[in-house]
């Protein structure tokens, strides 16, 4: 078969929609609006796109935006995971030892800024729930094992049902949401609840899609965290919680070596009273290795729109 794309008529049409052919406007947009215009139409070509099928894309585009599920898109086409594995091949090829630090992985679409700050310690879960207690705690150091102080742990977790603060209306605002400052030694620590893996909203957009592909929407059991500090690189990076089924079949592929810490379960009176609990509880000991800011890596920072609080 001939192909349009090919023809001098359909380059020159390509050149002008994407602004090459007038002055004006940002140069590098041109380009990649000259090469997404000739990946879309050779996509058409190739897999013969009727009409019918190009405008249930562009309305199913359309219903994703209108969904407010665009980052869930993103996750579960696996391009946030991606967009962590070229970070590291750009960081490494800066000079960065990226294997030093604790691995960064996706942010997810479910952050909320502000959420309250305390020193040293937090408990997030502000409902009575009947999730298993769990006690994290752990230090925040640099790559040559010095304890950060001041550092910032900022965490986010869902609920037994998957569900997160802000986006369930059943939950007060910041449950299971903290952020909390490092001590002397560099040590945080939190009094919380296990979660439960969180799944797509079951008639979302989002999901509409993965069943089309044959696909699930299930995150294993996981926390998230930010770490940063000043002087260092901000970590953006999630724990799972060991033993879920979906810990090597998540749909969004955050799962990464070095992020499954093991949970270790009290259940003696002894332990239960020590921690003034009255219930066996969990433990995850976990820290956090962050990277010195250096001149010539690239930001580490994402700049990234977050739902207000
Ligand atoms: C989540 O909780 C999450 O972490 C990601 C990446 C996608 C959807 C929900
Ligand atoms: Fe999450």
């Amino acid at each position: 078969m001939s192909s349009l794309l090919k023809t001098q008529h359909i380059q020159e049409l390509i050149k002008k929609a994407s602004g090459l052919t007038v002055e004006g406007g940002d140069a590098r947009l041109k380009k990649i609006t000259e090469r997404f215009l000739t990946d879309t139409i050779r996509l058409i070509e190739d897999f013969n796109v009727t009409p019918s099928e190009f405008w249930y894309a562009a309305n199913y585009l359309a219903r994703v935006g209108q969904s407010g599920e665009i980052g869930l898109v993103v996750a579960g086409l696996g391009l946030e995971h991606f967009l962590d594995l070229l970070q590291d091949k750009v960081e490494e090829e800066a000079g960065l030892d990226v294997k030093s630090g604790t691995p960064r992985t996706i942010e997810g679409p479910l952050y909320i800024e502000g959420a309250p700050l305390s020193k040293g310690e937090a408990r997030l879960d502000q409902l009575a729930e009947n999730g298993e207690v769990l006690i994290m705690e752990g230090q925040v150091k640099d790559v040559a094992g010095k304890p950060v102080s001041g550092a910032i742990v900022d965490v986010w977790h869902a609920n037994t049902k998957g569900n997160y603060s802000h986006f369930d209306q059943s939950q007060p605002a910041f449950n299971l949401r903290r952020r909390i400052e490092t001590d002397g030694e560099g040590r945080y620590k939190f009094r919380s609840i296990l979660p439960s893996g969180y799944a797509v909203p079951p008639e979302g957009t989002t999901n509409q899609f993965l069943k089309s592909i044959g696909r699930h929407g299930n995150r294993p059991a996981h926390i998230h965290f930010f770490v940063s500090a000043p002087g260092y690189r901000k970590l953006t990076t999630q724990i799972n919680i060991e033993g879920d089924e979906y810990i090597y079949d998540d749909f969004a592929y955050a799962t990464r070596d070095g992020l499954i810490p093991p949970v270790v379960r009290h259940s003696t009176a002894a332990e239960i009273q020590a921690k003034g609990l009255n219930e066996p509880f969990v433990t995850i000991h976990f820290d956090f290795t962050l990277h010195r800011e250096e001149a010539g890596l690239p930001a580490a920072e994402v700049e990234r729109l977050h739902a207000p609080a």
